[in-house]
């Protein structure tokens, strides 16, 4: 037998198993594992380096209408190629709807920034922020149906926030389609109240972008998401966890027996409020929401990723570039810490930070970093086995990494469009030095080799984990 490509003596990780063994690739997929494959058209030496799925980084933004006078700092282009130099093959963004926008129309605006402009593979999800009976009756249905299997709700943002009973309609849309619901967590409320007050307290500084949404407007919009989903009978993922207290929600809900899943990001481990802090709107570069916390919550969110409370680590990529006006440095943001774009770019360092300061340092086993960054991903989002893991008939998605390797997280090392990492200057050990997807190299050795439109659209399965708890119970 002869292959397009082999990937010899490396060794292979996947969510479960670590052994050394050849990959061989035809066709885009992988066709066989084992020893002394035979022949193919290219044979690569991954001696001394590991071979893992392909990262899937399942919450990206990415050319996100973000309010007026702001951009998002990266397209398709910019944000697939930096996601492919972290280590990933597949992302999925968000295809957002406005107020009064038909959903059906606001994916065939996502299909035509993305079609064609991807070096890596992509999907998307949905965020619903008109819960319309058409919407809900008609198009979210159809839409599911056609493979946008999941989707985002916010409990918070003008524009955006669904009342509990739209959200208690939306739960009962993804129970009858087999979706599977994200959610954002913050009490808009409180939200509002607490930022007016600090306001009329002249307390306007971009720090007080976290103290505008502490800890309990999480936690109470984490218990409420979870009790509204357990009327339904509905599995949820909680995305971007910040803290103890929001985790606690979750493990008493599956105490309770309810699917309830959750994510967790870089940020919430490596940033904490008082990044927010730093004088000339240095501060607006750690602007994100849910805020960072303290070191304690820090060390919460480890035990979260330990423990199992999240199945997910993904960035929340939501670039804004630094130093310009359509970015953090938005004339109003000076005014006031309200007007600060919420988000931080991710896409390219999520795997970095994990597999250093994870694997490393000895906090999660390699096959938990695969579990945490690629096959959960594929499994919560219907791509699985497709997708997500190292086995013969799976898409040959696949991440080359040197686990000894040093390096220094700066800008000048990033391939995206922002201007700024949160990260500069912490140092590192293993990085991805190259990346195949469907056994393609799209990055090699550290050089861009793939070109736009190597990425493909994905359409997606239902997910297993979107399965009610209860299926042949009746709702209604
Ligand atoms: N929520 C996200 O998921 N991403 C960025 C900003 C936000 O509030
Ligand atoms: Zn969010
Ligand atoms: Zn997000």
């Amino acid at each position: 037998m002869s292959f397009d490509t082999i990937i010899r003596g490396g060794t292979v990780a996947t969510a479960s198993d670590t052994f050394a063994c050849d990959v061989g690739i035809s066709g885009g997929k992988i066709t066989a594992l084992g020893a002394d494959l035979g022949t193919a058209k290219e044979v690569v030496n991954a001696s001394g380096l590991l071979v893992l799925p392909g990262g899937i980084d399942s919450h990206v933004h990415i050319a996100q209408p973000s309010g007026p006078g702001i951009v998002m700092a990266d397209d398709f282009a910019s944000a697939t190629r930096s996601a492919a130099f972290g280590g990933n093959t597949m992302v999925l963004p968000f295809a957002m709807q406005q107020k009064g926008e038909s959903l059906r129309e606001v994916v065939k605006q996502y299909h035509a920034k993305a079609d064609g402009q991807c070096y890596i593979d992509v999907s998307f999800h949905l965020i619903i922020a008109d819960a319309s009976d058409t919407v809900l009756g008609q198009e979210l249905p159809a839409l599911v149906n056609d493979g946008y299997t999941s989707f985002k709700v916010f409990m918070t943002y003008e524009g955006l926030a669904l009342s509990d009973m739209e959200m208690l309609k939306v739960m009962t849309v993804a129970r009858e389609t087999g979706a599977l619901v994200m959610v954002h967590a913050e009490n808009y409320d409180a939200i509002r109240f607490l930022t007016d007050r600090l306001e009329q307290a002249g307390k306007t500084a971009t720090k007080y972008h976290g103290t505008s949404r502490p800890i309990p407007v999480e936690r109470e919009a984490t218990h409420r998401a979870i009790s509204l989903a357990e009327l339904i009978d509905v599995p949820i993922m909680i995305v971007h966890v910040s803290n103890r207290e929001a985790m606690d929600e979750i493990a008493r809900g599956r105490a309770r027996g309810l699917k309830v899943y959750g994510e967790t990001c870089p940020q919430y481990l490596m940033l904490t409020e008082s990044d927010m802090d730093g004088l000339n709107m240095e501060g607006a570069k750690y602007v994100c929401s849910p805020p960072p916390r303290d070191k304690a919550s820090q060390v919460a969110c480890w035990e979260g990723l330990q423990q199992g409370i999240f199945s997910l680590f993904s960035s929340d990529h939501c670039p804004f570039r630094y130093d310009d006006p359509q970015g953090k440095l938005t004339p109003k943001g000076k005014t006031s810490f309200r007007w600060v774009p919420n988000g931080i770019p991710g896409v390219e360092t999520r795997l970095p930070i994990l597999f250093s300061e994870g694997v490393s340092k000895g906090r999660i086993t390699l096959n938990e970093f695969v579990a945490l960054t690629s096959t959960n991903h594929a499994k919560t989002y219907g791509l699985y086995p497709k997708k997500g893991t190292i086995a013969v008939g799976a898409d040959a998605d696949i991440a080359i990494w040197d686990p000894k390797r040093k390096e220094t997280i700066s800008q000048s090392l990033m391939h995206g469009n922002t201007d700024y990492t949160p990260y500069e200057g912490i140092a590192v050990t293993g990085w991805p030095v190259s990346t195949m997807v469907r056994g393609k190299f799209v990055v090699r050795d550290g050089k861009l080799t793939g070109k736009l439109g190597d990425g493909d659209y994905i359409s997606r399965d239902k997910s297993e984990l979107a399965k009610p708890v209860n299926p042949e119970a009746r709702t209604s």
